[in-house]
């Protein structure tokens, strides 16, 4: 595809190029009242406000296309190095205002459905988000993407296309229950199907070593992957790139053998097995997956990816071995990390490529990114189960793994236990091959995504591969896109941002700083306050609508808002809230700063005590938000299904942000980085990219508390006995013994008892060993929240000094410091 420059005068000139798609009104809403008749069939009379989305969408789609091929022409003449970004989750959320806001159409769009009596807004809410990814992660590949696009680096992201995302939550009598979600039910209209690009996926099956140790690996059962494109728009579409998911097809679509016996069922077997692979994105954020069709995923998109990777290279350059010259290829954690293991096979066996140079090459093409340091989501296979589904590659990462660990042996300063620590077999127990190493020893670089999450990975997942090879981990502290996460979210903070730092911050967010100087402007501080005001109320709009619950847009907006997690610790959060319950039912004369917390985020449907918190927020939330005593000054209130588009209702109206994970446990955090560009103040630990939010604000602008990370470390290996510090805490035993008591679910009173007992008992996220200085920070926000001046300069502020936590500038660090491409 990427030969086909067409307009050359030989084959004729003008009538080969596309007609140019104009941007004027007039002209727009002719090209809708077009795509609604004649792609959709429908009239203007009868078209429903999903028909007039479809029909914008496509029509936007048009003016991206243009660009879009410009871009890939522009990349295939530069003959550079392109980037792959290959991920398992790509949390996307709504494209419409994305595409149209970088393609400067907003306005224009906005006039012609006037014109056609169509309101923006409301059909803008009725695009589904595609939520391809269960968290952070995938957002952060969603980010990168926009990212790449904006600083102009030819990049390609490779995922699946799974047919149901991240599941929908209800909360049914206070429970999570997860629901099918169906993003793809009325069409895409945004996506290309590339019948073309399709590749075989082999699975099982025998090798056989031939001569001269050839190999050939015959799988048992064969699908295919279809490709199928998304072109996202870079910041005034310099560039459009393209993200191509894949999708599982079986060879033969029915079994007509089978189906001519009689086996109707059996004729569908192959079909059933290959829609199986993309069906369904496992919704296990940071918890174990292991299961057969999760390896399976991971091989099926890391080997289409691949085979795709190497045919552009092929047909561009036609030498296999200038790869490394010309793609980079991340790893977004180890979810593709069998790519090491698939690379190598493809070069060997498919391009007769020695074994020596095909590992000097792949090292010198994959890049990790490390995500997280939790043992339970450090990924290992069982070797019977990896040795079943790929043979070959088993016997490859034998081979990787014999020549790593001689390397280490020959440098003869490692003990026995630091060998089988490096190895990529894990012998303790039953035998696993372990994909963090793979993708450690298979990579020239390993990045961790703050500066604390780096130094804690070389310390501990990676010490000692980390002794063998010192140069390979680097940090990349993460970042969000401000187009998205300001510019669209928040407009009216956006024009103000502007008016004081000028045009220029969507391409350099350092240039908020300007707003630093006048933070502390009586007339700043009133727009500034007002235009929250309103976010506000647009959320306690939703709030009401949603769940009949009135929440008064004057109170602090207090709000955390993530995957549920025991080390999020959510449940500090309403343990303090309980406990806060108490004091105010004490002292209601005292002047308590009125707030409403806030919560939502989605449980993993296997993880017992996750659910549990939600159900606990629930009950809180029941007693309190009935009270007479308090009602005027503390609410609560769980949102239900939280994803993107909620959080972009729910981060421009919040006040302070909650970021109170156990030190050393969040890599990095976003959401974080989200509140603060859109002048929250947080409240936080020590933790993941807070530590270098703390540097850029000047700790005077955020609200720390809690053990540091070394500290975590010292205390559990020093005997920590939670029931003591519970006994020297009278509010935290108080709140404690009212949930465990059954005070919030007097209908099953035990319902709390073992959440609350695994405090006492061990308490690994250190609850109750923060507890007291969470409190106490609590109430210094409370001071500050009753001294609106500087409230609003401390807010303003964490706006104006968040310019290095846009994702632009983190791509740029990994394109110079990684990649080695020039944005
Ligand atoms: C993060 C995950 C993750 N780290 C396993 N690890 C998954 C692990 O489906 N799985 O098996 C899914 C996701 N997600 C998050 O990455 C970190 O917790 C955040 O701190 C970080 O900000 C984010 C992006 O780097």
């Amino acid at each position: 595809t990427n030969s086909q420059t067409t307009n050359t005068s030989t084959l004729g000139g003008p009538l080969l190029e596309p007609t140019p798609k104009s941007s004027d009104p007039a002209r727009l809403a002719g090209d809708i009242v077009d795509r609604l008749t004649y792609r959709l069939g429908k009239d203007a009379t009868v078209a429903t406000q999903d028909d007039w989305l479809t029909a914008v969408i496509l029509v936007v789609r048009d003016r991206v296309v243009t660009k879009w091929m410009e871009s890939t022409r522009d990349t295939y003449r530069r003959e550079g190095k392109r980037v792959y970004y290959l991920s398992l989750e790509f949390l996307i959320g709504r494209l419409m205002r994305d595409a149209m806001t970088n393609l400067g159409l907003v306005d224009e769009m906005q006039e012609a459905l006037g014109e056609l009596g169509v309101d923006l807004d409301l059909i803008r809410q009725l695009e589904p988000d595609a939520a391809l990814g269960n968290g952070g992660l995938g957002r952060l590949a969603a980010c990168f993407m926009e990212s790449m696009a904006s600083v102009d680096i030819p990049a390609y992201g490779y995922g699946i296309r799974y047919q149901n995302g991240m599941f929908r939550q209800e909360i049914s009598d206070g429970w999570q229950v997860e629901l099918p979600e169906t993003w793809l039910e009325h069409g895409n209209p945004w996506e290309f199907e590339r019948r073309e690009s399709a590749y075989d996926i082999g699975f099982g099956g025998s090798i056989e070593i031939g001569e001269d140790d050839a190999c050939t690996w015959t799988p048992s059962e064969r699908f295919i992957a279809e490709a199928f494109d998304t072109p996202i728009v870079g910041w005034q579409a310099k560039r459009v790139n393209t993200l191509r998911l894949w999708r599982a097809e079986p060879v033969d679509p029915i079994l007509l053998g089978k189906f001519n016996a009689g086996d109707h069922i059996g004729a569908l077997h192959d079909s059933n097995k290959a829609e199986a692979l993309s069906r369904v994105l496992y919704p296990a954020d940071e918890t174990e997956a292991g299961q057969e069709l999760r390896l399976r995923q991971e091989y099926f998109f890391s080997s289409a990816s691949l085979q795709d990777i190497l045919r552009r290279h092929m047909s561009q350059f036609g030498r296999i071995t200038s790869l490394p010259d010309k793609a980079a290829i991340q790893l977004n954690d180890t979810h593709p990390a069998v790519s090491v293991a698939e690379l190598m096979r493809l070069l060997i066996d498919d391009y007769n490529v020695d074994f020596d140079l095909a590992w000097d090459m792949t090292k010198r093409t994959f890049a990790y990114t490390n995500h997280t340091l939790l043992p339970e989501a450090l990924e290992s296979w069982p070797i019977p189960l990896f040795e079943r589904l790929l043979p070959r590659h088993m016997q490859l990462i034998y081979k990787i793994n014999a020549r790593v660990l001689m390397e280490a042996r020959a440098t003869g300063t490692f003990e026995d236990e630091q060998i089988s620590a490096m190895s990529l077999i894990d012998e303790n127990g039953s035998r696993r091959v372990r994909m963090g190493n793979l993708a450690f020893v298979g990579a020239h670089s390993i990045n961790g995504v703050s500066g604390l999450h780096t130094d804690l990975m070389k310390q501990t997942v990676f010490r000692d591969l980390h002794q063998l090879y010192p140069l390979r981990i680097n940090n990349k502290t993460n970042g969000v896109t401000p187009r998205r996460w300001l510019m669209q979210i928040n407009p009216d903070l956006y024009d103000l941002a502007r008016e004081v730092a000028g045009d220029g911050i969507m391409s350099d967010l350092d240039g908020l700083l300007a707003l630093n100087d006048v933070a502390d402007d009586a007339g700043v501080q009133e727009r500034f306050t007002a235009i929250k005001h309103q976010n506000k109320v647009a959320l306690s709009n939703l709030v009401q609508d949603r769940m009949g619950i009135a929440i008064d847009p004057s109170m602090m907006f207090d709000i955390q808002i993530k995957r549920i997690h025991e080390y999020k610790r959510q449940l500090l959060n309403i343990v303090e809230t309980v406990a806060l319950y108490h004091q105010i039912r004490s002292h209601p004369e005292r002047a308590w700063a009125p707030r409403v917390k806030v919560f939502a985020g989605k449980a993993a449907a296997s993880y017992h005590n996750a659910k549990l918190i939600i159900k606990l927020a629930g009950d809180v939330a029941k007693i309190i938000n009935a009270d007479p005593a308090t009602r005027d000054v503390l609410k609560v209130a769980f949102l239900p299904n939280y994803n993107v588009s909620l959080a972009e209702v729910m981060v421009p109206a919040a006040d302070l942000s909650e970021q109170i994970s156990t030190a050393g446990m969040e890599a990095s955090g976003t959401g974080n980085m989200k509140f603060g560009l859109n002048g929250a103040l947080t409240i936080g630990t020590l933790d993941g990219a807070n530590v270098e939010m703390r540097e850029h604000l000047g700790a005077e602008n955020i609200v720390i508390f809690g053990m540091t990370a070394d500290e975590v470390a010292a205390k559990r290996a020093g005997g920590y006995n939670p029931e003591e510090v519970i006994a020297g805490s009278p509010e935290l035993a108080q709140a404690l013994s009212a949930i465990e008591n059954g005070i919030f679910s007097p209908q099953d009173p035990f319902r709390y008892r073992d959440l609350i007992g695994g405090i006492r008992m061990s308490d690994w996220f250190m609850l109750a060993a923060d507890f007291d200085s969470y409190s106490a920070a609590q109430r210094d926000v409370d001071r500050i929240w009753h001294d609106k001046p500087r409230w609003a300069g401390m807010a303003i502020r964490n706006t104006a000094r968040m310019g290095y936590f846009s994702s632009d500038r983190t791509i740029r660090q990994y394109a110079r410091e990684i990649w080695n491409v020039l944005p």
